[in-house]
């Protein structure tokens, strides 16, 4: 990161990009696949909700991912990548959800894809569940409100272990479960209009979604003993907005709705201030005793995703101006994305403190990166996209990363958001781009799908190639 002093990144450091299956894999009914409840989000976690598929919703052809998988894991080997995350969907091995045995076409899809990682020599990193309940899930039990989501998820789970426990070591068992709190929908996949669903509804959505994902460790445990489990939280950092005492403890509680998910998945108990909250709010939760004991099966790292900061308050009037995805008011010190995400490199370096402090356990950052609007041009006759923004983001994240690392904290490894440009979670836009490869499409679903490296491509080979020597100080 300068001349004189050796990177800090590990050898061993696992450097790659995550993806989710339904933001780019397209084909959302070819063999034997069932609907999601993506197919029936056409704007995103913002929009309103559909009837069935609809022809504005960019991701039943996504990036065309389910044929093309060959040629993009081929992009991604050439900028030497060591690991790839990518998310199973649910529904094209078990297409309603509830059925006794697994769709064998939908499987052979997967191996297909390790076979692919394989041949490059990138490791596979599993996500289990990214926000891709089946739809018939949703409709028929109102997603994880109810208990039995439990059983057909480990029947999934257990399908996937005995099909790719030889193949996959790293697994994830949900993406950004804190989301249940805010999103159920996405998190959840509770059908009922978010305005109707009790916050008290809402924790037992994420109790249900625990148990699952503390049982799916202890299955993954059992069939496959060198397998690594992990949770994934969306890791965001409250500041007080001012130093007064009430704005710092407000700060504190916040942080509280993420540290939630991680203590109970780290230590396999409630904590404290969660029973006190619960009891206060008079939530009465579906608990049982098997429950609690299958909690104790706690997992072998802490992933996360990191896009941003936020800033809390005690003061109602300061609150009401809020913005941004988990709801926090805006820091005026920092810069926002076009989307109005705000950028701060320094606070990944202080939540992956937080976190190592808190649990010791090992952190993968398994999502980070600029979504932003890119223009196709030509260079030297060839068509790329020059994408300086998004390299001095991922270089001054990095940066801020290593120094975690010389901190002390363990890291595993780091796969930034859609290596690929794909199309996005909360919009379901194209034009929010995160790729270091360019797709031709557009929001109205043109484009002939054609994939462009753009600058920031050979930036990141050259970044995994020295082992991130190459990165430039913090500005
Ligand atoms: C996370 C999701 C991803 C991804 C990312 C970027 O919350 O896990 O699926 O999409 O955010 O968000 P967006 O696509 O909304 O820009």
């Amino acid at each position: 990161m300068n001349d004189t002093v050796p990177s800090p990144f590990p050898d061993t450091f696992l450097w790659g990009g995550a993806t989710a299956a339904n933001q780019l894999e397209g084909a959302y009914d070819q063999d034997g696949k069932g609907l999601s409840i993506q197919d029936i989000l056409p704007q995103g976690i913002v929009g309103p909700v559909a009837d069935g598929p609809t022809p504005d919703n960019l991701k039943l052809e996504g990036i065309d991912f389910y044929h093309r998988y060959a040629q993009d894991i081929a992009l991604f080997a050439e900028m030497g990548f060591k690991v790839f995350r990518f998310s199973i969907a649910w529904s094209r091995i078990f297409p309603r959800g509830d059925e006794e045995a697994p769709n064998e076409a939908g499987l052979a899809f997967y191996d297909r894809v390790l076979d692919e990682l394989e041949k490059h020599g990138i490791e596979p990193l599993v996500t289990i569940s990214h926000y891709e309940t089946p739809l018939h899930l949703a409709q028929t039990y109102d997603g994880w409100r109810s208990r039995e989501l439990i059983g057909f998820y480990e029947r999934y789970v257990r399908a996937l272990f005995a099909r790719y426990g030889t193949r996959v070591r790293y697994w994830l068992t949900f993406n950004e479960i804190n989301s249940t709190l805010h999103f159920p929908l996405m998190g959840a996949g509770v059908l009922t209009p978010k305005e109707q669903v009790s916050k008290g509804e809402r924790y037992q959505a994420a109790h249900y979604e625990l148990v699952a994902s503390a049982s799916a460790t202890r299955i993954a445990h059992e069939m496959m003993p060198d397998a690594k489990v992990g949770c994934m939280v969306i890791a965001a950092p409250f500041y007080p907005l001012t130093p007064a005492p009430a704005d710092v403890w407000a700060a504190k509680q916040t942080e509280r709705d993420t540290y939630f998910f991680g203590d109970i998945h780290v230590r396999g108990e409630y904590p404290g201030y969660a029973l006190r909250y619960l009891r206060e709010q008079g939530i009465e939760l579906d608990i049982t005793d098997a429950d609690r004991e299958i909690l104790t099966n706690t997992v072998d790292f802490v992933s996360f995703s990191y896009y941003m900061s936020f800033c809390e308050t005690a003061d109602p009037e300061q609150k009401a101006g809020q913005g941004n995805l988990l709801g926090g008011v805006p820091n005026p010190h920092l810069a926002s994305s076009e989307w109005g995400w705000q950028i701060d490199p320094v606070g990944l370096r202080i939540i992956a403190n937080d976190f190592w402090d808190r649990w010791q356990k090992p952190l993968f950052v398994v999502e980070n990166g600029l979504g932003a609007k890119d223009q196709l041009v030509e260079v030297d006759g060839v068509k790329t996209v020059v994408d300086d923004y998004r390299i001095a983001y991922m270089n001054d994240h990095l940066v801020q990363l290593g120094e975690a690392i010389a901190d002390g904290v363990e890291v595993l490894g780091y796969t930034m958001w859609g290596p690929i440009d794909l199309v996005s979670a909360s919009t379901a836009q194209l034009s929010k781009r995160y790729g270091f490869i360019y797709v031709d499409r557009n929001d109205d679903g043109s484009g002939t799908l054609e994939r462009y490296r753009k600058k920031s491509f050979a930036w990141y080979a050259e970044v995994i190639r020295t082992h991130g020597a190459s990165l430039r100080p913090a500005r």
